[in-house]
């Protein structure tokens, strides 16, 4: 091949080349960047990220009247090398959470256990908390979810700190229509 990397690079920074200088092409690109990366954050994608660690869509559900509790679910992907947990999650809605895993006991009833460790996110891999499985339980509620708002949480890792998210209230058994969040790639 013939195809050298100087002329591809400059090939990518020609529309750019009537800015003056480097650093003026460098600043509009990094614009770009950013607002591109704001857009998808808030509109799309509802991602969130900590270091190495990305948390895409945080939902919940809308409870019945009177409900004491209600559950979060959310996917952490761990694109760094080293293993990292989840340790802690909290809602604004709640005075208590606990990240609960569900499983059917020996008698082959459903039950929900807390997990006290929190939940191992492996390097290069994902855990999905979703129904049925692994779930945040938001306790003592200080206010119910309703559907179509959202509210804030964080969520705390052993080693990738603490992020600031928001989960997206759906509708009560609205599980199903989250499919089209599973387009990830993963
Ligand atoms: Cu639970």
């Amino acid at each position: 091949m013939s195809f050298s990397t100087g002329g591809a690079l400059r090939a990518i920074a020609s529309p750019l080349s009537r800015f003056r200088s480097v650093e003026e092409r460098i600043g509009i690109l990094g614009f770009t960047l950013a607002l591109v990366f704001a857009m998808s954050q808030s509109l799309w994608a509802h991602e969130f990220k900590v270091a190495d660690i990305e948390i895409v869509h945080p939902w919940s559900r809308e409870t019945p009247a009177g409900a004491k509790v209600a559950a979060g679910y959310l996917l952490v992907r761990n694109n760094g090398t080293e293993d990292d947990r989840l340790v802690s999650v909290s809602g604004e809605i709640a005075n208590r959470t606990e990240i609960h895993e569900m499983a059917v006991d020996d008698k082959g009833v459903m039950t929900m256990r807390p997990l006290g460790e929190g939940i191992e996110i492996p390097a290069g891999g994902e855990v999905e908390l979703k129904p049925r499985s692994y779930h945040v339980m938001f306790m003592d509620l200080r206010q119910a979810p309703k559907q179509g708002e959202s509210f804030a949480g964080t969520l705390t890792f052993e080693k990738a700190g603490t992020v600031d998210i928001e989960f997206s209230v759906d509708a009560m058994g609205g599980a199903s229509t989250h499919m089209d969040h599973d387009d990830h790639g993963g």
